[in-house]
């Protein structure tokens, strides 16, 4: 794809429109289209001064990216090295507002090289309002990261979403379904060269490896769960059908974002030119991601993963890998599962049988279609 006419220095591309002092976007502000509307306008004629001064020459606009769950771990390690090489505007979609500013805060993001904006995956209409608010925003959308995820391995009973689905599959999954979906046109509009939609997966969903034959083992079976609606009465609250279990719901979950990148990948590559990634970016052992496990596991699993399976990474280490799939123009390649090797080397990943058959992602992703009212 051609390198549209662009053109501009990051520092110049983007203003603070809409911000506060702190730099921050002020939710009030994300959601008073109009306001925002008049600001984005403003913008225009630096843009187009900067491009004259530049002489023909084409320097590469700052990018857009919208990572959700940029509060915490692998999103906010992500937003953060993304933001520091000032060729990325970074929009933190967080369901929790004030928490994703101290974090971008204390993570020392500068002022301007992000927004946050609000979006909790678990209310499908949450999921439509950011969409909305992104759009009345004015900004272009180069790339989609879906990151956030929850994990809740004591759970003895399910919990739903606003929508009535089992929170697991419905935050890492379901949300992020309807969110790409509904994304997707405003990536294809995009002028930026690489347009990417990655969705982050794990090696737990893949019982092709050690990791993932830890039990319980990942597993969709017929699907006939997620088809009844995942809502724990008439249905199942599992995929399979079975008995509710939270560490299986959240790789289950896992095996979906994996299909859904590669369905998304069978439907729009070749059209869009957009590329669909999801990675594995190693045990980052430390994140809030096991907040709900017990205390004794939440002490040894670092060491654990750092002396006996080696597969540790630190959140900063993380945060490149992921920045890596963002950014890197050796990273453009769609329908790919990225891993990395000891010396944090990229590789092409083998998902596992289930984690890649093409006829189970083309029925998650009609009955997921159906969930979240797209159909
Ligand atoms: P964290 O818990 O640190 O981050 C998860 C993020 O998701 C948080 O920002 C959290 O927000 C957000 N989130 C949770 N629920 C919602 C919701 N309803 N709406 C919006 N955002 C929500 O975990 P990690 O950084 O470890 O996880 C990030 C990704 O990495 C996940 O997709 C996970 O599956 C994947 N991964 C992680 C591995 C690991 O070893 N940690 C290994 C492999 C993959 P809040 O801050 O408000 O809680
Ligand atoms: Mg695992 C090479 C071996 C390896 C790797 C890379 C991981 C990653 N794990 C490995 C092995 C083992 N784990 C072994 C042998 C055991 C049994 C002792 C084991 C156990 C274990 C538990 C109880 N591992 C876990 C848990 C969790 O609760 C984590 C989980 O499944 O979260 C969903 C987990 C993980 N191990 C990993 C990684 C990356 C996780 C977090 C998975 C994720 O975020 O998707």
């Amino acid at each position: 794809m051609a390198l549209q006419a662009s053109i501009l220095p990051s520092a110049l591309s983007h203003r603070k429109e809409g911000k506060g002092s702190n730099g921050v976007l002020k939710e009030s502000a994300f959601l008073g289209g109009s306001v925002l509307g008049h600001h984005m306008a403003g913008i225009q004629l630096p843009v187009l001064r900067c491009q004259a001064s530049l002489q023909g020459k084409k320097v590469l606009r700052q990018g857009v990216v919208v990572i959700t769950g940029a509060s915490s771990g692998l999103g906010l390690a992500t937003a953060k090295s993304l933001a520091e090489s000032g060729k990325w505007h970074v929009v933190m979609a967080c369901r929790d507002f004030l928490k994703a500013e101290k974090a971008a805060k204390a993570a020392g993001m500068a002022k301007g090289s992000y927004t946050i904006a609000h979006l909790d995956l678990a209310s499908l209409d949450s999921v439509r309002q950011f969409v909305d608010a992104f759009r009345r925003s004015g900004r272009p959308l180069d790339v989609l990261v879906c990151n956030a995820a929850i994990y809740r391995p004591t759970a003895r009973k399910p919990t739903y979403t606003a929508d009535g689905y089992e929170m697991s599959v419905g935050v890492n999954h379901l949300g992020h379904f309807l969110l790409a979906n509904l994304l997707l046109d405003d990536m294809k509009q995009s002028d930026y060269p690489s347009r990417r939609l990655i969705i982050v997966g794990s090696i737990t969903g893949n019982t092709n490896t050690l990791a993932g034959n830890v039990p319980p083992k990942a597993g969709l079976g017929d699907l006939r769960g997620l088809a009844g609606g995942l809502d724990g009465r008439s249905s199942s609250a599992m995929i399979d059908g079975g008995e509710f279990d939270g560490a299986k719901a959240y790789k289950d979950s896992k095996i979906c974002n994996m299909l859904t990148m590669q369905e998304f990948h069978r439907r729009f590559h070749e059209e869009t030119g957009i590329a669909f990634a999801s990675l594995y970016p190693g045990c980052i052992a430390t994140t809030g991601l096991f907040r709900e496990h017990v205390p004794l596991f939440r002490l040894l699993f670092p060491p654990f993963q750092k002396f006996i399976t080696k597969g540790f990474v630190s959140e900063e280490e993380s945060g490149k890998r992921l920045a890596q799939v963002v950014s890197d123009p050796s990273l453009t390649k769609s329908g790919v599962y990225w891993s990395w090797n000891k010396d944090s080397a990229s590789f092409e990943n083998q998902l596992s049988e289930e984690a890649s058959d093409a006829a189970k992602a083309k029925k998650v992703w009609e009955i997921s279609e159906k969930l979240v009212g797209l159909t």
